[in-house]
């Protein structure tokens, strides 16, 4: 596949804000938006487990039998194989849901990115793409998304680790524009 549309980047390019596929991205990771079971979905998970094939499947079962049997709670992640993904790995996290009507679980929101960031530093790797977590099936608005992730990467970043490169995908470019809207990011380029 070709580069990816860059609308924008943050913190001397080490954020990266593209319109694409989660499962094309050429990157060390990409993050699943998971459920609790690990056992697959519809929107990233459906699609990442489409592309990616039985060994991802095969190694949450095993993520589930070993380490979470009652299933991955929100806001943790884990780690397992990218199978015919070209990113080598996946790492699955659960965000949160939002009723309608119900205020966000910022803080949820907030440890997912955090949690897929340390598990990418402490495996070594280098660049990361995330899609909207929540943002989806899971009703969390947008736009109040985008401060939160961006404040939360930020801080990451700047607190030191071997991450190199965050790519944030939108699937489609409205959803890109509205997250360069209301982002927080401090510095452009
Ligand atoms: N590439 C990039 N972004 C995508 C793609 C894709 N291939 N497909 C969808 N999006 P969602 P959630 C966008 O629903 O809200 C699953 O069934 C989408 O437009 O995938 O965290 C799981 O099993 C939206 O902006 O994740 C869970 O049960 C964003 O990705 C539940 O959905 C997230 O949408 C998780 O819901």
């Amino acid at each position: 596949m070709g580069q990816p549309k860059i609308l924008a980047s943050y913190l001397s390019g080490k954020v990266q804000i593209v319109v694409g596929d989660i499962t094309q991205q050429n990157v060390d990771v990409i993050v699943n938006t998971a459920n609790s079971t690990l056992l697959g979905g519809g929107g990233v998970d459906g699609a990442i487990h489409a592309k990616g094939g039985p060994e991802i499947l095969e190694a949450c079962r095993e993520i589930r039998r070993t380490r979470f049997p009652k299933g991955l709670p929100t806001g943790e992640a884990v780690l397992t194989v990218g199978g015919q993904l070209s990113a080598r790995h996946v790492i699955h996290t659960v965000g949160p849901i939002t009723g309608i009507g119900k205020e966000p679980d910022a803080k949820m929101l907030a440890e997912c990115y955090r949690n897929s960031l340390a598990l990418a530093a402490n495996d070594g790797l280098r660049s990361i793409a995330f899609p909207a977590i929540s943002t989806g099936a899971y009703g969390y608005p947008p736009e109040r998304a985008a401060p939160v992730v961006s404040e939360t990467i930020e801080s990451v970043l700047s607190a030191g680790t071997p991450v190199e490169q965050v790519r944030l995908v939108f699937f489609n470019e409205a959803d890109a524009r509205t997250f360069l809207k209301h982002q927080s990011f401090t510095t452009t380029g």
